[in-house]
């Protein structure tokens, strides 16, 4: 892998191998000889952030305030949180030849990743890690870049929508009106939260936009060790992360099951992860995000089966796919979990309200 010879990585480089189940970019474990630390390498998708420098830097600025608050509190800053590994040069990426984009950044051994959450104690632990997360880059002032413009605004997302069918590239859309109208019957229903973000009544302010389990390492003992794939920090809505990990965590099938009987909203995994990031966050959130975190489970749930659906739509060019239809699976398994998370949600909002209650006997 000639991208690797370019970064500053402590010893000699014995293997550069694939690594990882991400959708987006290109993920290579680099294996040094003896003790020397390993190391991640990434080619950045390009055709998605539209600029990786300003990605780079937003990492950058993210990482090292985390570090800062994990050097008081006595934690390792090499564990619990990203170290971007800089170029021979000293630049956080390098580019090549082809215009590919390239960073790297230690690997950090001796973790578990999960697809799912096999408990709510898991999930608890996990729901503490991401309140921890956001807590310590509550008093965060360098502002970050808006690298992906529109990313979990639903007006945004309407938008694209709206033009994918019009356009219709790949005459696909005859096939899926079914799935159109999923989408179509609940459109005011979801903006009208974004609204709410956009009026202020929900804060800005600096989030992850990817929690899903996979962007986890736990250690061995089951806590979250560090949260990665920081690709996506921005300034947003703090509802992003809780909703994009009660997506993952609580779901019993795959993201891309075809067995549709196996994809349901598991509810103790959903009390779990609540109750674990609520023992952090409640600290911070304000009532209109409380109101509101039930309700944010179902709203990334439906963006992610209108992100699948407007990609199958239009040909697949964002996801990475196996076949054709991969696409079309994931939006019909993300539609059977937000099924299922409209049939339990006056539960989900009851267990809100009463560990909220709890927690502030
Ligand atoms: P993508 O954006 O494609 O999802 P990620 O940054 O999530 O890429 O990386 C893919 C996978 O690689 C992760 O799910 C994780 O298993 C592994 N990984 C990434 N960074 C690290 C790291 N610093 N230490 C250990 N494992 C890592
Ligand atoms: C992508 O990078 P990865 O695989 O962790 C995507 C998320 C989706 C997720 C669905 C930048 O995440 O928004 O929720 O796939 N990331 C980007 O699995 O679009
Ligand atoms: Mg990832």
């Amino acid at each position: 892998m000639n991208a690797g010879k370019h970064f500053s990585f402590d010893g000699q480089v014995k293997e550069i191998r694939p690594l990882g189940e991400g959708l987006i970019n290109d993920t290579f474990f680099v294996e040094t000889v003896g003790d020397s630390p390993n190391y991640i390498l990434q080619k950045k998708n390009k055709n998605i952030f539209k600029d990786i420098p300003a990605m780079m830097d937003n990492i950058h600025k993210v990482t090292s305030h985390l570090k800062e608050k994990i050097i008081k509190k006595g934690g390792n800053p090499l564990r619990e949180a990203l170290t971007i590994t800089p170029t021979k040069d000293n630049k956080l990426y390098y580019l090549d030849e082809e215009g590919e984009y390239w960073a790297a950044c230690l690997f950090i051994d001796n973790t578990l990743t999960y697809e799912y959450a096999d408990s709510p104690e898991l999930a608890a632990r996990g729901g503490k890690g991401i309140g921890q997360f956001q807590a310590m880059l509550a008093d965060m002032n360098e502002p970050l870049a808006d690298i992906l413009p529109g990313f979990h605004n639903m007006k945004y997302r309407f938008q694209q929508w709206d033009e994918v069918l019009m356009k219709d590239p790949v005459a696909r859309k005859s096939q899926v009106q079914k799935e159109i109208e999923w989408i179509e019957s609940r459109r005011n229903e979801m903006l009208a939260l974004w609204e709410k973000f956009e009026a202020g009544e929900i804060p800005v302010r600096i989030t992850h936009n990817d929690t899903k389990i996979n962007n986890i390492l736990f250690d061995k003992q089951g806590n979250v060790l560090c949260v990665i794939d920081l690709d996506t920090v921005l300034s947003s809505m703090c509802l992003n992360d809780y909703g994009d990990a009660i997506r993952s965590y609580t779901n019993a099938g795959k993201e891309d099951d075809e067995n549709l009987d196996k994809v349901y909203v598991k509810m103790d995994i959903f009390e779990g992860y609540t109750k674990g990031y609520l023992s952090e966050a409640i600290s911070f959130l304000t009532p209109a995000e409380i109101e509101n975190l039930a309700f944010s489970a179902k709203y990334i749930t439906f963006e992610q089966v209108l992100r699948f659906l407007m990609d199958y739509i239009d040909g697949d060019n964002y996801y990475k796919v196996k076949d054709e239809k991969h696409n079309l699976v994931r939006t019909r398994a993300q539609y059977k979990l937000l099924r299922s998370m409209e049939e339990n949600y006056d539960m989900m909002c009851n267990i809100v309200n009463k560990l909220v209650a709890d927690l502030r006997k």
